[in-house]
């Protein structure tokens, strides 16, 4: 008898796949059973840069010697480093043009051409005015917002010079940004470089490429990602901790569901608000439903949530599952991450499929384009919609049961506050703790869930082994959705599955062993997190000296590689999982996994067992805290609990 495949660890997510099978409806899950990756594509030993190619070089089991280069002469290694410099960039134009659609509505806020958005966090937009080197004595906050907005929006098209973010780094690393030569000039000319370099014919030693995949990340991480996340904060509130739910149990068979997907705010903001009008709430009871009930998807499902306590139906490999609940009366998705496939699942229902942004379309799906100068109209437009398909229900609803209370929006702020209390806010316990020994370190464990992993699995096995050591972990994303369903999220979480040093504290505090800092673009709290803690003292002078980790053991999207190696350029190591994109070449993996550690003090790893990729990061925590001579500490915390465990 043949072994059941482990599609999921997730109880809802497994009822939903039984049902579509059943059904006969394909999703991620069942396709991804029909297509079996390319052996030679998932090691990238492929190009097709130009239309002498596709030149495939996969190993010669027989020849090893054989010399692997294309019709072109370009080596296995240039063909490699180009692939995954075409990725990264990939990513970093996806979360660099969220953030200038941000960067445009902000400028409209801030004109007043914006309908239904404000300036809701004045004391963020003065310290983010102060970073762009703004003037704020005496003018006015609609005044420092335009200007705000024109310099941010200047940062995409800058020909020269350096990202002003780059300043907000520890001095020694942007030391080795500079002598390195990665400092990005401007967030756009970074991508078109690498689009141009990795052309055919233009630059042919992967080292050289992978240097310029360097500067392009860095203009995501301290660029279009850091950019959106703080002008989304001062136009929508910098996140506090707020009680919410989630899972597919989420959705309500006598309410209207809408779902929100995607990941720009903006038109989510503005559906939240709607969804609160009375009007509205009262065209719902006519047609018989109890009341509207909105839900997120992805990363749009984070940022209501962390904002408005809108509760979170689920992460990626759920998109398709919450539409065959049947309960589901419009889904709005606007970029990234939306699956083609959502549209033949919604045609199974009466699901209205809405794409709302002018940059994606879905064929078959209804388009209704969202613009900030009449934004609420469209939200209440699409709301009515919603609204009048809620009769439309042809099939038995079912919801799985499951739901998690979780615990969100712990943004770099509220950390700070959290820890060093409102008046004198400041990272000195955290920072106190890790010394001490009670926290051994810190890691960021973000990114995408991935069909070709049980759902979930990996997320959920590898924090669990972290916090068990005593690994305070900053989550993002699906990987954040992960935790909430797994119960991750909440206090109580702390004496679950904590270790005791990490106990202690996270119940001191009153916090989950886990936070969960937002959506994919919010990887950018992490480094800001990350840096406060350099600024706070104790712990070394560069983001490479802290007792830290990153990893993104689900990663499926270009985005998650824009994200890591920004990471690692930023001097922390990381580690994914799944599969890794450059195993076609030897000297190119080399490069990443060894060379970046003595060029930029973090480096690339990949382990697809979740367990021993937790243990890679532990042990790079360990050697951080003995270079930090306070590795003396953490054995005192140990032994004394060893000797209250043996009192006791
Ligand atoms: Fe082949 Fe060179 Fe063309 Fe790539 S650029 S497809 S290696 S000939
Ligand atoms: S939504 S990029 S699957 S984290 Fe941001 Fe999730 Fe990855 Fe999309």
């Amino acid at each position: 008898m043949s072994e059941e495949i482990i599609k999921t660890v997730d109880r809802a997510t497994k009822e939903l796949i039984d049902k579509a099978e059943r059904e006969n409806i394909k999703t991620v899950f069942s396709r991804s059973e029909e297509i079996r990756p390319c052996p030679i594509g998932i090691e990238e030993s492929c190009c097709k840069i130009c239309a002498m190619g596709p030149c495939r070089l996969p190993r010669s089991k027989k020849d090893s010697q054989r010399e692997r280069v294309g019709v072109c002469g370009a080596t296995i290694d240039t063909i490699v480093a180009r692939n995954f410099a075409r990725r990264v960039a990939a990513g970093v134009a996806a979360h660099s043009d969220h953030a200038r659609e941000v960067a445009e509505t902000f400028l409209k806020t801030a004109r007043g051409e914006a309908q239904g958005f404000t300036i809701k966090d004045e004391v963020k937009l003065l310290a983010v005015a102060l970073d762009f080197g703004i003037e704020i004595e005496g003018k006015d906050a609609r005044d420092i917002a335009i200007e705000l907005a024109e310099k941010a929006l200047r940062e995409f098209g800058r020909q020269k010079g350096e990202l002003t973010y780059i300043n907000k780094a520890p001095k020694k690393r942007q030391d080795i940004w500079r002598r390195h030569g990665v400092v990005p000039r401007g967030i756009d000319r970074e991508v078109v470089e690498v689009m141009h370099r990795t052309h055919m014919g233009v630059d042919q030693d992967y080292r050289h490429i992978l240097l310029q995949t360097t500067r392009c990340a860095l203009a995501d991480g301290w660029g279009g990602s850091m950019i959106s996340t703080d002008l989304q904060d001062i136009m929508f509130g910098t996140p506090v901790p707020v009680l919410g739910s989630i899972n597919l149990g989420v959705l309500k068979e006598d309410e209207v569901n809408i779902v929100v997907h995607g990941h720009e705010p903006l038109l989510p903001e503005l559906l939240v608000a709607a969804s609160r009008e009375p009007g509205i709430r009262s065209l719902a009871e006519k047609v018989g439903a109890k009341g509207i009930n909105l839900a997120g998807m992805c990363c749009s499902a984070n940022e209501v949530l962390m904002r408005h306590g809108i509760p979170c139906a689920g992460n990626f490999l759920q998109q398709e599952l919450a539409i065959i609940t049947g309960a589901v009366e419009l889904m709005t998705v606007d970029v990234q991450c939306e699956m083609q496939g959502l549209q033949s699942v919604a045609e199974c229902f009466h699901t209205k499929l809405i794409t709302t942004s002018d940059r994606a379309r879905i064929e078959g799906a209804e388009h209704i384009e969202f613009h900030p100068e009449d934004g609420l109209d469209t939200a209440r437009k699409i709301l009515r919609l919603a609204i009048e398909n809620y009769p439309n229900r042809r099939h038995a609803v079912y919801i799985p049961s499951y739901k998690q209370d979780t615990v969100v929006g712990f943004s770099h702020e509220t950390i700070n506050y959290l820890l060093g209390g409102l008046f004198r806010a400041s990272y000195r316990p955290l920072n106190d703790n890790i010394i001490n020994g009670r926290i051994r370190g810190v890691a960021g464990v973000v990114g995408c869930n991935n069909v070709r992993t049980p759902h979930d699995l990996c997320h959920l096995t590898m924090i669990k082994e972290l916090i068990k050591n005593d690994v305070l972990v900053l989550t993002t994303g699906c990987a954040a959705m992960a935790c909430g369903k797994a119960g991750l999220l909440i206090p109580e979480a702390a004496k679950e599955f904590a270790g005791s040093g990490l106990q202690e504290v996270c119940e001191a505090v009153g916090i989950p062993p886990v936070l969960h800092m937002g959506a994919c673009v919010d990887n950018s709290r992490i480094l800001v997190a990350a840096t406060a803690m350099v600024k706070e003292g104790g712990l070394g002078d560069d983001l490479a000296d802290l007792p830290a980790a990153g990893a993104a053991p689900e990663w499926m999207s270009e985005k998650a590689l824009a994200i890591g190696h920004y990471f690692v350029a930023s001097g922390i190591f990381t580690v994914f999982g799944t599969t890794w994109p450059t195993l076609g070449s030897d000297r190119v993996t080399g490069h990443l996994f060894k060379d970046y550690e003595e060029m930029f003090k973090g480096m690339w790893a990949y382990e697809p067992d979740p367990i021993k990729a937790a243990q890679l990061m532990i042990e790079h925590i360990d050697k951080k805290r003995k270079a930090l001579g306070i590795d003396k500490a953490r054995e005192r915390v140990l032994f004394d609990m060893a000797m209250r465990r043996a009192l006791g």
